[in-house]
């Protein structure tokens, strides 16, 4: 006759940030609070992503993007509320969206010290199948005497006090850090509706034979990016080739990455020379969680990712991230 253990002292995403608040004896409490209305944010999509299926909810909204692609109605949505929870948080001066043109200033927060930059559903052309997309966040602060303006979010990464990501897959899982801070990762308990610390202190494998790359691109690739990936597919060390594994949804290809290890890339090429993916809510925020997961990220020069300045909000650049050594590898191939 077993009686169920349960576990009656859980860490939730709200008892780490009081917790680490309180390590802090000149916080304010302002960036818990800026969290809390992210975590909320995260929830609702989460919610409204499983309920698509079921209510019929995907399909064209009508509308397309700054960028021009084809928008979902899960793009518009997720977007929408995005933005209500960093309004509403009070916390948040500034906003810049993947799906937004310009920069949303939030006169009403006039107290607010943050900027936020985010891709409210990234991997959105996997909507339709039911596969994982996410949800990409950086926050930056302003400057001193600053009441927000482009500046303050046309920064390095470097500078980023806080960056992650939620994915929506089997279950949501978010992943956290903060500048100089380790890497925390949590699951979506649709029971309780709270996230719960699954994975504290995350740390990227050295090394692991895995690549994640549109390989379809190789075409416009360079030599030295098609010499680096065809290397892999040479037998390694212990005999055998790398794996190749690429969903096209960078939030659960870099997601895998972190936990497996391996490498993941979306390389400038000659169709796209600056590359696909957002320096400011997709490229930054990766490059500082694996960094601090112990991993790298590079630009298509090999320049430290987190030192990549963008000059308009929606500039991209090419990108390697991953373990270690793997990122050590590539740059060997571009010496
Ligand atoms: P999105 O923000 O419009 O969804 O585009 C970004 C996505 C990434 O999630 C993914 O890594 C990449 O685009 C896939 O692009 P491709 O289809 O060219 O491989
Ligand atoms: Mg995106």
């Amino acid at each position: 006759n077993e009686t169920e253990k349960v576990n009656t002292n859980i860490i939730t995403l709200t008892r780490f940030l009081t917790e680490e608040q309180t390590k802090h004896k000149e916080a304010s409490g302002d960036f818990t609070l800026l969290c809390h209305a992210l975590q909320f944010s995260f929830k609702s999509i989460a919610y409204y992503i499983r309920r698509a299926t079921l209510v019929n909810l995907t399909g064209l909204a009508g509308s397309s993007n700054t960028t021009g692609d084809e928008q979902k109605k899960l793009d518009v949505i997720s977007n929408d509320l995005f933005i209500e929870a960093m309004r509403s948080s009070g916390k948040c001066a500034l906003l810049v969206s993947e799906e937004e043109e310009n920069i949303i200033f939030f006169k009403e927060n006039a107290q607010a010290r943050y900027a936020v930059a985010c891709d409210p559903i990234d991997g959105s052309s996997n909507l339709d199948a039911g596969v994982s997309v996410g949800t990409i966040f950086g926050i930056h602060k302003l400057a001193d005497g600053s009441t927000g303006k482009a500046e303050d979010i046309l920064k390095p990464g470097s500078e980023l006090v806080a960056a992650g990501f939620t994915m929506y897959g089997a279950s949501a899982q978010l992943v956290i850090t903060q500048k100089g801070g380790t890497v925390n990762g949590f699951t979506l308990d649709n029971g309780i509706g709270e996230f719960i610390l699954t994975h504290p202190n995350m740390r990227i494998p050295r090394t692991r034979q895995i690549y994640s790359v549109n390989e379809g691109n190789s075409l416009y690739w360079d030599d030295r990016v098609k010499g680096y990936f065809e290397s892999l597919k040479q037998p390694q060390e212990n005999g055998k080739p790398y794996s190749a594994r690429y969903i096209g949804s960078m939030v659960a290809d870099a997601y895998r990455t972190l936990l497996y290890g391996g490498i993941f890339a979306y390389p400038a090429d000659k169709k796209s020379p600056k590359g696909k993916l957002r320096i400011l809510y997709e490229c930054a925020p990766m490059a500082m969680v694996f960094e601090n997961a112990g991993g790298q990220a590079v630009d298509s020069n090999m320049k430290r990712m987190l030192d990549v300045v963008p000059e308009h909000i929606h500039d991209k650049a090419g990108i390697f991230m991953g373990s270690y050594d793997e990122v050590e590898k590539v740059k060997a191939f571009h010496k």
